[in-house]
């Protein structure tokens, strides 16, 4: 990976980095906020639902830059309560936030001193939204992330600047898109950036779409860096200038990324900025097995929400993570802290662990809870010392085996599975693994 002398982490040692992210890999659950503008038309856009995710609708709906800009004067989120936001958070198990503080349509969650499309200029509300939620997020005890889209404002002229797609008519939808993109860059990006960094301080600074960037137009930002020492920034800056964590989006992927921290950033329906009109919401099972997923191979996982306009998250939303907030309650020690399963695949669920000296914990995710009661974990060698049900402590009998060709450890389970979505076994192992 590129590192020059202005990027803040260029020579760090291992032991620096992993002292660094160590809060991270501790958290390993965060939430994602997407907000904006956007959650005005809340993907409708002169009678027509757009299609997509509904932050993109200035540029699905193709939207002229003025008319666009009028939704700023419905946007007055009366209803914010970001300390309502930084308990649910916390009541969801997760240890860090992470808010949209300028999308690619522009606007400034904040007040900006260079520009007026933000908070304090174009809407009603006229007040700050970013700082009361760092610090309701830090009175909480979690973490606090800023989201910048450091390549993208559709509102300035060169902002939009898509070369690559210029000939099907998106680079541009509306004459005053046109400009000079590296202008773009000074007069916006990088005055803001700064802004953000000093005023919020924030933990992570979580970059969006490089595009564009090469390595000369990212080392006009990386500098800011270190203003906030220690923060921690992704891989999407752009050019060859990589940060400390991966972002797969909207999928988990296979296995984990060696070397590399990594985090899935995801949905809870099919957008991430509010729309009026939702699909496919994903249950509250299906967000546990992800999240233990995730996990089993050394990730985080950042799950969104899209607030309304009036600055509502909305309630489906509030119920799912409520839900993963009471399976956390009991199962949380086998996400925090924990790395990647040492076992391949495990056909009734996942795994994660914490080493320790002489041995390891082991905590069993069991999705589909073994109707005879027995339990093969394979390629486990060593008998545990200790087998217990998570949410109860019940002692469970385990007994090397093999079934079929494969070898290993059985454990004798109750006849019902502890909890619905996902059942914790958590084991003591001695040895190596
Ligand atoms: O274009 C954005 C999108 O709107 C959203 O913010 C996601 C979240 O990671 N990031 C970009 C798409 O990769």
């Amino acid at each position: 990976f590129a590192s020059s002398s202005v990027d803040p982490y260029a020579g760090e040692t291992k032991e620096q980095r992993d002292e660094r992210m160590a809060w991270w890999r501790e958290a390993r659950f965060g939430m994602f906020i997407h907000w904006g503008v956007y959650a005005v038309p809340a993907g409708t856009y002169n009678g027509e639902q757009i299609k997509g995710i509904g932050e993109w609708i200035m540029l699905r709906g193709k939207i002229p830059v003025a008319e666009y800009k009028a939704y700023a004067k419905e946007f007055n989120p009366v209803n914010y309560d970001p300390v309502a936001w930084a308990q649910l958070a916390k009541a969801a198990g997760m240890r860090y936030v992470v808010i949209t503080s300028k999308h690619h349509d522009g606007f400034a969650l904040f007040p900006s001193a260079v520009s007026d499309w933000d908070i304090a200029d174009a809407s009603p509300y006229g007040k700050d939204l970013i700082g009361p939620l760092a610090d309701a997020a830090r009175a909480e005890g979690l973490k606090f992330g800023l989201y910048y889209s450091q390549a993208q404002d559709w509102t300035h002229p060169g902002g939009s600047f898509w070369p690559n797609r210029e000939k099907e008519g998106e680079g541009h939808w509306d004459e005053g898109q046109k400009g000079d993109f590296d202008s773009y860059l000074d007069a916006i990006a990088v005055p803001q950036v700064d802004e953000i960094l000093s005023r919020y301080q924030p933990d992570i600074l979580w970059w969006d779409t490089p595009a564009w960037m090469d390595n000369t137009r990212a080392e006009r930002l990386l500098p800011l860096l270190e203003t906030v020492p220690d923060i921690i920034h992704n891989n999407r800056l752009g050019g060859d200038y990589k940060g400390d964590t991966e972002t797969p989006e909207q999928h988990i992927p296979a296995t984990g990324f060696k070397d590399r921290d990594w985090e899935v950033c995801m949905t809870m329906n099919d957008t991430w900025g509010y729309k009026s009109y939702d699909q496919n919401w994903k249950s509250t099972k299906d967000l546990i097995q992800k999240l233990c997923d995730i996990v089993s191979k050394g990730g985080n996982f950042l799950l969104n929400v899209g607030p309304t306009a009036k600055g509502e998250i909305p309630l489906p939303s509030i119920e799912r993570l409520q839900a993963v907030g009471r399976w956390m309650d009991v199962n949380g020690e086998s996400i925090y802290g924990t790395t990647a399963s040492p076992f391949y695949r495990l056909h009734w669920g996942r795994c994660t662990k914490k080493l320790h000296g002489d041995g390891a914990t082991l905590y069993l995710h069991v999705f589909d809870w073994p109707e005879d009661g027995r339990l093969l974990v394979p390629g486990l060698k060593n008998l545990p010392v200790n087998a217990i049900l998570l949410h109860s402590g019940e002692a469970l009998k385990a007994d090397s085996a093999t079934d079929g060709e494969k070898s290993g450890v059985v454990l004798t389970l109750p006849k019902t599975a502890p909890d619905p979505y996902s059942s914790v076994i958590k084991l003591e192992v001695e040895g190596k693994l």
